[in-house]
């Protein structure tokens, strides 16, 4: 469905303001093209823009809002970690039910509304039936752990995200399962009878010691023989060396696209598949990705492969990787966003993108910054030193497919600390006061340093993080390049500004990004590789003007150019 009515014209046409509000200041006055912006918010929430330049230049300014949901790369995902997300029935555990309650926060179906977040697409955490309260150990590929919902709930939720044009992929852990798994319990009843012939002897991965090399193996008791189990004697390791281990992975995958529709997976632990073996790991993900591309030709798959550029890049031949040399406290986008050089920055993003495209050029990069097994990113890059946003304007502003973790998009905060817990990164989202689900299992962290407000309080401060996150990915959406073009990395020399391009169907958009504390002046005469003559977007802590060839970028701020 073609958008004919621009986005910019109807933002205005919206224009009914109440509220708070900020304004870009205008500066040189009597220049050509110098550029004004309003962003304004009603007392919804809802975001107005309205960008001024001298009257022969604004009538270019508009755009179609490009629905990327029909990509099936480059869309802007969301990571729900199901049970901290959304209670519906008061357990104070979050379910599928939940979640769908919450569409209209994630998405609520209008690109133009201005009063959804706007993510493209959901990955939700494990959801299939275990004993744990993170599902990363399943008992049954098959059923919905009761503490989530029903099937029914799953497909009713599937059904809620496509009709917003949003995608939904599942977390898909098949290099163990769980150890109450019946599988399992087959393997080992197997091992101590010694039958050999039984079809379940191989389904998992046994040995004859306790260690070999660096894995690890469990006794199965009864028996002479010890299992695989890298991550946890309650996590046994599949054995994919036999053929009816293949025919089950693939079967849970055929199910879950055709009866329930399901737009693809986040594959768990994708190098263990065959510890440290990667030509076998590669081998194994083309072997199951061309096997779901039959079922499913536009499937999204996306897997976690926790290593080094140089070993992760092999996968990419077969499946989207994240990419972890992205995240984390001293990974390459907070890096740069904390006054670093963004060309540096840019510079990797373009070198990585080709080493993907070279492998398969399908697949692309997935920058992100944090995520379950992650310190959360306010931690240490706080709201009030402008990381928050600086580094969100990096990776959600570029090309690939960016996740957001839950609850990122409001600062909050949550990290393992000295009782060493993974469920401090995994806390409740913080709707408001009185709605909010349980902390997660073992979560030791104090909600008081939890000082960055909730989506309630988020929600009418047009200054908020939220709001922050939200026009940034309307930016996106105004911007097609983002999601189709070719991307081009401009040096720019003697600052620490960065500078890309991004092409498609001879549109570019070209992106300056300013991640340091000062204004950045740049004659763009002297700039080689761009040719823009007007700014038709910016955000960030600052404003941005254009006077003549000089490029004024404020702190903090990203400007788009056409
Ligand atoms: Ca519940
Ligand atoms: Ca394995």
């Amino acid at each position: 469905m073609k958008r004919t009515v621009s986005f910019l014209l109807t933002l205005i046409m919206i224009f009914t303001l109440a509220g708070c509000s900020e304004s870009g200041n205008s500066v040189s006055d009597g220049a050509e093209a110098v550029i004004e912006g309003e962003r304004s918010y009603d007392t919804t929430g809802r975001y107005l823009l309205s960008l001024k330049t001298n009257e022969a230049v604004i009538d270019d300014v508009s755009f179609d809002c490009y629905e990327g949901a029909n990509d099936t790369n480059n869309l802007v995902f969301y990571e729900i970690f199901v049970g901290s997300f959304a209670d519906s029935d008061g357990d104070k555990i979050g379910d599928l039910r939940g979640i769908i309650e919450k569409m209209d926060y994630l998405n609520d179906g209008d690109p133009k509304s201005g009063e959804s977040l706007g993510i493209e697409g959901i990955w939700l955490s494990p959801i299939f039936k275990s004993p744990s309260y993170h599902k990363y150990d399943v008992t049954d590929y098959y059923t919905i752990d009761e503490s989530f919902g029903t099937m029914e709930d799953l497909k009713e939720l599937v059904k809620c995200c496509h009709e917003r044009g949003v995608k939904i992929i599942l977390d898909l852990v098949i290099n163990h399962t769980g150890a109450q798994n019946e599988w399992f319990a087959k393997f080992q009843s197997a091992h101590r009878h010694e039958d050999t012939s039984d079809e379940y002897y191989d389904f998992y991965s046994y040995g004859d010691s306790i260690k070999q090399g660096n894995r690890v193996f469990y006794p199965i008791s009864s028996s002479d023989d010890f299992y695989e189990g890298n991550f946890s004697g309650d996590m046994p390791e599949l054995n994919f060396d036999c053929e009816a281990v293949r025919e089950a992975v693939l079967d849970i995958a055929k199910f879950y696209l055709n009866d329930v529709g399901v737009d693809g997976f986040r594959f768990d632990a994708a190098k263990y598949v065959y510890y440290g073996e990667t030509a076998s790991n590669v081998d194994f993900w083309n072997w199951y990705m061309g096997e779901l591309k039959k079922i499913k030709p536009d499937i999204y798959c996306v897997a976690e492969v926790w290593d080094s550029d140089s070993l992760t890049q092999e996968y990419s031949a077969a499946v989207n990787c994240f990419d972890f040399s992205m995240s984390q406290a001293d990974g390459m986008i907070a890096t740069a966003a904390k006054l670093g050089d963004v060309n540096q920055y840019n510079s990797y993003v373009e070198k990585y993108l080709n080493v993907v495209k070279s492998k398969n050029p399908d697949n692309t990069i997935v920058p992100f910054i944090s995520n379950h097994d992650m310190d959360r990113a306010a931690g240490y890059m706080t709201l009030a030193s402008g990381y928050a946003k600086t580094a969100a304007n990096l990776y959600i502003l570029g090309p690939g497919s960016p996740f957001i973790y839950y609850g990122e998009e409001i600062g909050m905060k949550g990290s393992r600390g000295s009782s060493n817990t993974d469920a401090n990164r995994r806390l409740r989202m913080r709707w408001r006061e009185g709605e909010m689900t349980a902390d997660p299992v073992g979560a030791t962290f104090e909600d008081s340093k939890q000082t960055n407000g909730t989506v309630l309080s988020q929600f009418t401060d047009g200054d908020s993080l939220y709001n922050y996150y939200k026009r940034l990915i309307m930016i996106r959406k105004a911007n097609p390049e983002f999601y189709k073009g070719e991307y081009k990395a401009i040096q720019l020399p003697g600052t620490k500004m960065g500078c890309f391009t991004m092409t498609y169907n001879n549109s570019t958009v070209t992106v300056f990004q300013n991640t340091g504390i000062a204004p950045v002046e740049l004659d763009l005469s002297t700039v080689e590789g761009i040719n823009v003559s007007k700014i038709t977007d910016y955000i960030g802590i600052a404003d941005a003007t254009l006077d003549g060839t000089l490029l004024t970028v404020g702190e903090q701020t990203t400007v788009i150019m056409r």
